[in-house]
C-alpha cells in the first residue's frame, strides 16, 4: 500500500517535471531591431501590440535602444509573426537575422 503511494507520488513528480521542461523548451528570446520609435509612447505601442498578441510571453521595447526584446512560445508563435505585428503598428522591424538568446 505504501509503496503504490510512493510510486503514485513519484510518478506524478515525474510528470510536474516533464511538463516544466517542455515549458522551458517552448519559450523562445529573440531581440527585433525597430526603426522609428522616438520616445517612451512609441515604445508602449510596441509592447502593448506584442503583449496582446497570443504566444507572448513578454516583451521589452526600448526606444532609446531601438529594439524589442520578446519572449515568446514558439510553438504558438513565428519571428516573422513578430515582425508583422510590430510593422502593424506603423514602425519598421528590421528585416535581418537577429540574435536569438536562452
Ligand atoms: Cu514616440
Amino acid at each position: 500500500m505504501l509503496s503504490r503511494i510512493t510510486s503514485l507520488v513519484v510518478g506524478g513528480v515525474l510528470v510536474l517535471a516533464l511538463g516544466v521542461i517542455t515549458a522551458v523548451a517552448a519559450t523562445k528570446t529573440v531581440t527585433i531591431k525597430v526603426q522609428g520609435m522616438k520616445c517612451a509612447k512609441c515604445s508602449a505601442s510596441v509592447t502593448k501590440a506584442l503583449k496582446a498578441t497570443d504566444g507572448v510571453e513578454d516583451a521589452q521595447v526600448s526606444s532609446e535602444k531601438g529594439e524589442a526584446v520578446i519572449k515568446y512560445d514558439d510553438q504558438k508563435l513565428s519571428e516573422t509573426k513578430l515582425r508583422e505585428v510590430i510593422n502593424a503598428t506603423g514602425f519598421k522591424a528590421e528585416e535581418q537575422p537577429a540574435k536569438t538568446g536562452q
